[in-house]
């Protein structure tokens, strides 16, 4: 881990459908009828945020369900960034971490849920990715797959093999790549780009994803043009912040560090 502490966005994710099994897990808790349940997904590119076509979580990991500090909104992340939540204001208490129940990974994909700011409006899926880390972040990802070599090559397996991956291809097909940004080095879709020009061929790679991934992130931030939403024209450094800030003040994202 780094010395700097990592200042993320966490998008606020709220959960329109669950999926068959999540919504008996859901159910069998009183303490959320009436509640907003959100998934709170740790991303540095908020201003990326116009291209989530979906959400990722790890089938293995383990979620719960956390009161959050509003009276009616719960945030369903791992155990570890609760723990960090409660002392950043984001649990009722200062140091109290309240869990109303756990949910696996696993039972989460197929659920739908609302993406803010994506051109996807009607809501996108929660599907599942191998390289989800149990420690990075909240365990969940939003997939920016025109920006993130990662996302990118996850959705491509999944739509290459939805039934190995267990899905319903409803939950990839009508979900395309949104032009969010564009470099002179990269074009509009720097991650599709790269996973082409380094011969990405899954999500297994992960050597060159990492050098892929190095390289859309530096060339997006420094020479980035915004080509979407509110601050198109403006470089992705400006736009980086306004955007965070924007989302932050809408009540669809808070600011959460570890
Ligand atoms: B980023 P850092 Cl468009 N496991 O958000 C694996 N990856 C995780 C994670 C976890 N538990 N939690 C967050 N992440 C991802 C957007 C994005 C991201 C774009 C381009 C690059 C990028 C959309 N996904 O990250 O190790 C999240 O994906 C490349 C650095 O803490 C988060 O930002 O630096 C980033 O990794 C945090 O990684």
């Amino acid at each position: 881990e780094g010395v700097k502490p990592q200042e993320y966005t966490g998008i606020k994710l709220e959960v329109l459908q669950w999926s068959e099994q999540g919504s008996q897990i859901a159910s069998a808790i009183p303490e959320l009828v009436g509640k907003r349940v959100f998934l709170v997904a740790a991303t540095l590119r908020p201003e990326t945020m116009y291209g989530q076509t979906n959400c990722f979580v790890g089938t293995k990991l383990e979620y719960g369900f956390f009161l959050s500090d509003k009276a009616d909104e719960v945030y369903v992340v791992s155990e570890g960034s609760a723990r960090n939540m409660a002392f950043q204001k984001l649990s009722p208490e200062n140091g109290k971490v309240v869990k109303l129940g756990t949910i696996s990974g696993l039972a989460i994909i197929g659920s739908k849920v609302n993406a803010p700011l994506s051109e996807y409006k009607d809501g996108v899926y929660v599907l599942p990715m191998e390289n989800v880390l149990a420690t990075k972040g909240t365990g969940v990802v939003t997939s920016v797959p025109s920006d993130s070599p990662d996302d990118y090559a996850a959705l491509r397996d999944l739509k290459k093999k939805p039934e190995y991956y267990n899905i319903d291809p409803k939950w990839v097909e009508a979900f395309s790549p949104i032009a969010v940004l564009s470099t002179e080095a990269y074009g509009e879709m720097s991650a599709p780009t790269l996973c082409d020009k380094l011969k990405i061929n899954s999500q297994k790679d992960r050597v060159q994803l990492a050098e892929a991934k190095e390289a859309a992130y530096k060339e997006g931030f420094y020479n980035g043009t915004m080509s979407i939403g509110e601050f198109k024209g403006l470089p992705v450094q400006v736009a980086k912040q306004m955007v965070r800030a924007q989302l932050i003040d809408r009540d669809d994202a808070v600011r959460y560090a570890e």
